[in-house]
């Protein structure tokens, strides 16, 4: 079988990064003459270090701005103090992936079309690749990408056993973060680094790791699903000729719903990098900074994902839809649907799904999920999706009444979970671990690059408010 496996003696050797890359790349699927994700990545690596040495040399004692007592008390909003190669959020125009927008990427990235499957949305494996390398991949680099995923995504049987251990009550996010920790035990970075390998060579076994999980993920989450569930195939069987996407929704039970195949692709697609300030990107990025190995960085992220304020937003937005719906029926008026909103804001509960950190527009996450519900007569007609469609025309006059909220617009939360469950995926626990699958193709690039450059481990000074007052009140 073949497998992302890093030959031994590649570990062992002292090879330029280049060829550590090639030996790599021929224990992984590889078509004649096709480059591999991991030969694109050698190739940017010398003028990515070049790019940072001059930074350093250059610019080290340039200010980006000055640290206030708000920034410390408020959650570090603001504050430039974290390097994130693979895409930038602007608070007005939203996020970019290489400086690609949302519908620029749509145009560029390879689909499942393009590969010979069914489907119009970029397939994540075609995001993988620009945000890894910065460039959009050929058609037939996505194809034996996907392939060599396909190819890496079976579950070792020891894993199997920790995952069929975990009380069906425990919820899918604490099951999926401790599952993705474990598969430490086959890390090839944390085997290389206790071997004593160069620290310029840190990237290609974090890469390996990388790819290895994120091919490991959709069937993680699949036995997850059918543990908790009872739906899905059970095997977590997987189709070397499908894409990551349609392996996964045949794992667990949908695979005949060619719609939500397509919405999980570009769900999973767009929903992988917002910058590194949030909390799972951010998360990942920190404990990483230790030289933890991708599986226990990127099981910390997702432990951040799993909170109300951030990932767990979609499940909330569905419960609460759900109960506006039981409240006022399903056809309510806008009076009514107002009224609801007041009654949660009045009761000191956020409105799920509406508010950023960042953005000061609605979230264009929430403008493609809404335009692929336009193409869609099923979503089109659903109940719950004209609900979330009229909802960000009435929340946002609510919230600015209200007058906390800094962005009263939708973010990609208020429609993600829901489109899901007029697709019949109602399991509304799940909802974070499908956003975890996604997050890993934006978190775990990030580590790779930190690798790339060396950068040291995160260690922010901290200060007592007895401490604080000591200097601001001089
Ligand atoms: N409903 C009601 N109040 C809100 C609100 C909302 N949707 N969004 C923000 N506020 C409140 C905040 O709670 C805060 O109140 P306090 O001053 O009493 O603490 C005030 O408005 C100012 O907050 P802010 O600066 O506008 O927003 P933050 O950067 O602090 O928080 C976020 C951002 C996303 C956590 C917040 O908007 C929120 O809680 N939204 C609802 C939950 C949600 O949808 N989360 C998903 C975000 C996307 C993601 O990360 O996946």
């Amino acid at each position: 079988m073949l497998s992302l496996t890093i030959p031994r003696v590649a570990l062992r050797s002292a090879a330029a990064p280049r060829q550590f890359a090639a030996a790599a790349s021929s224990a992984s699927v590889r078509y004649a003459s096709t480059k591999t994700l991991h030969d694109a990545v050698a190739e940017i690596v010398p003028a990515k270090r070049e790019q940072f040495a001059e930074l350093k040399s250059n610019y080290s004692e340039s200010s980006l701005g000055e640290v206030k007592v708000a920034n410390l008390i408020g959650g570090m909003r603001g504050l430039k103090c974290m390097l994130w190669e693979g895409s930038v959020l602007d608070a007005e125009s939203g996020i970019t992936f290489h400086g690609r927008s949302i519908p620029e990427s749509q145009k560029e990235l390879p689909t499942a079309a393009d590969i010979g499957r069914t489907g119009a949305e970029i397939l994540p494996e075609s995001m993988l690749w620009l945000l890894l390398t910065g460039k959009a991949p050929t058609n037939e680099e996505v194809k034996q990408l996907s392939e060599q995923l396909a190819h890496a995504g079976k579950l070792p049987s020891y894993l199997e056993k920790i995952i069929d251990s975990f009380p069906k009550t425990l919820h899918p996010m604490t099951q999926f973060s401790s599952a993705v920790a474990a598969l430490n035990h086959d890390s090839k970075f944390a085997e290389a680094y206790s071997r004593g390998m160069k620290k310029t060579e840190f990237w290609q076994p974090t890469l390996e790791d990388s790819l290895d999980l994120i091919a490991k993920l959709p069937a993680i989450a699949s036995r997850i699903f059918y543990n908790v569930f009872g739906k899905g195939d059970g095997k977590q069987a997987i189709d070397t000729s499908k894409d990551l996407i349609e392996n996964f929704t045949h794992q667990i039970g949908y695979g005949d719903s060619e719609g939500l195949i397509d919405y999980l692709r570009l769900y999973i697609a767009i929903h992988g990098d917002h910058e590194g300030g949030n909390v799972s990107a951010h998360a990942t990025h920190l404990v990483g900074s230790a030289l933890s190995d991708p599986y226990l960085s990127y099981a910390a992220g997702l432990n951040g994902l799993a909170g109300p304020l951030h990932g767990l937003a979609n499940q909330e937005v569905l419960g609460w839809t759900l109960e506006l719906q039981r409240e006022v029926g399903k056809s309510p008026s806008d009076k009514e649907v107002q009224d609801y909103l007041w009654k949660t804001l009045k009761s000191g509960r956020v409105v799920p799904g509406y508010g950023h950190a960042v953005l000061r527009q609605p979230d264009p996450r929430f403008t493609a999920l809404s335009k692929f519900c336009e193409t869609r007569p099923e979503l089109r007609e659903d109940p719950i999706v004209q609900l979330v469609q009229r909802l960000s025309q009435l929340a946002p006059p609510v919230l600015k009444e209200h007058g906390k909220t800094k962005n009263p617009f939708p973010n990609v939360d208020a429609a993600s979970g829901c489109v899901l469950y007029s697709y019949g995926l109602d399991q509304f626990k799940f909802y974070t671990v499908i956003f975890g699958i996604s997050r890993a193709i934006g978190a775990l690039p990030q580590l790779v690059f930190d690798r790339m450059l060396g950068l040291p481990i995160e260690r922010p000074k901290s200060l007592s408010m007895e401490a604080l007052k000591k200097i601001v009140a001089k």
